[in-house]
């Protein structure tokens, strides 16, 4: 499998993914700038000039969530995933989507308007919009790790990539602070695991 990578960005959670199930991939890692985001070659396998994407065999794939599901299905043998159709499979499914579809937009909206965007193009009452959000969201994963080493329990599982990689969005972004010990107990769980050190190294 190839993967293609740019450091810290939501490629991580994949090469996180690969490395916790120990399967082997050629990394394809890049520059995170305009110039290669949107060259024709990159474009024809990320329509919008965004990572990650794999390519497994004849398969080619963007979308963070979806390819997690795609690697645990071929990949994963039943490891870091719950089975379909017990409850814990539903609030695995949760915080799968969660992740990407609501808890991670207003990072995004952040990086844009700080990093990404020509300066003249940055907003500043979108950053402070989004931030706002972004402490609605750290108060959910605050809440949701009371009494719990991860989000499913005891047992860490591929929800805690989706949404680990999110909540170190948090911490980069200067969103955490005491008032998140829970989350912050849980940032030093992960990032004592050899495979998201791998994937950050
Ligand atoms: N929902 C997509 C988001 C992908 C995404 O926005 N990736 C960012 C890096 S974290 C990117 O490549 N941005 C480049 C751009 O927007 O031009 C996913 O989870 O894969």
């Amino acid at each position: 499998m190839k993967v293609y990578h740019c450091a810290q960005t939501r490629s991580v959670r994949v090469l996180w993914l690969l490395e916790e199930l120990g399967v082997p991939y050629d990394l394809v890692q890049f520059d995170f700038t305009p110039e290669n985001l949107k060259k024709p070659e990159f474009l024809r396998i990320s329509p919008l000039g965004k990572v990650p994407v794999i390519q497994d065999g004849e398969l080619t794939m963007f979308e963070s969530g979806a390819i997690v599901e795609y690697i645990l299905e071929k990949y994963g043998n039943g490891r870091l995933a719950p089975a379909p159709g017990t409850p814990a499979r539903g609030r695995f499914l949760q915080w799968i989507h969660f992740a990407e579809a609501t808890a991670s937009p207003p990072f995004s909206e952040m990086a844009q308007h700080t990093m990404v965007k020509p300066e003249a193009e940055r907003i500043p009452a979108v950053v402070a919009d989004a931030h706002g959000r972004a402490v609605a969201m750290a108060g959910v994963v605050e809440h949701a790790l009371a009494g719990t080493q991860y989000l499913l329990g005891a047992e860490f599982s591929a929800a805690d990539i989706m949404m680990g990689y999110t909540v170190l969005l948090m911490k980069w972004f200067g969103v955490l602070s005491d008032a998140y010990p829970n989350t912050l107990a849980y940032i030093a769980r992960l990032e004592a695991r050899p495979a998201l050190q791998k994937a950050l190294s």
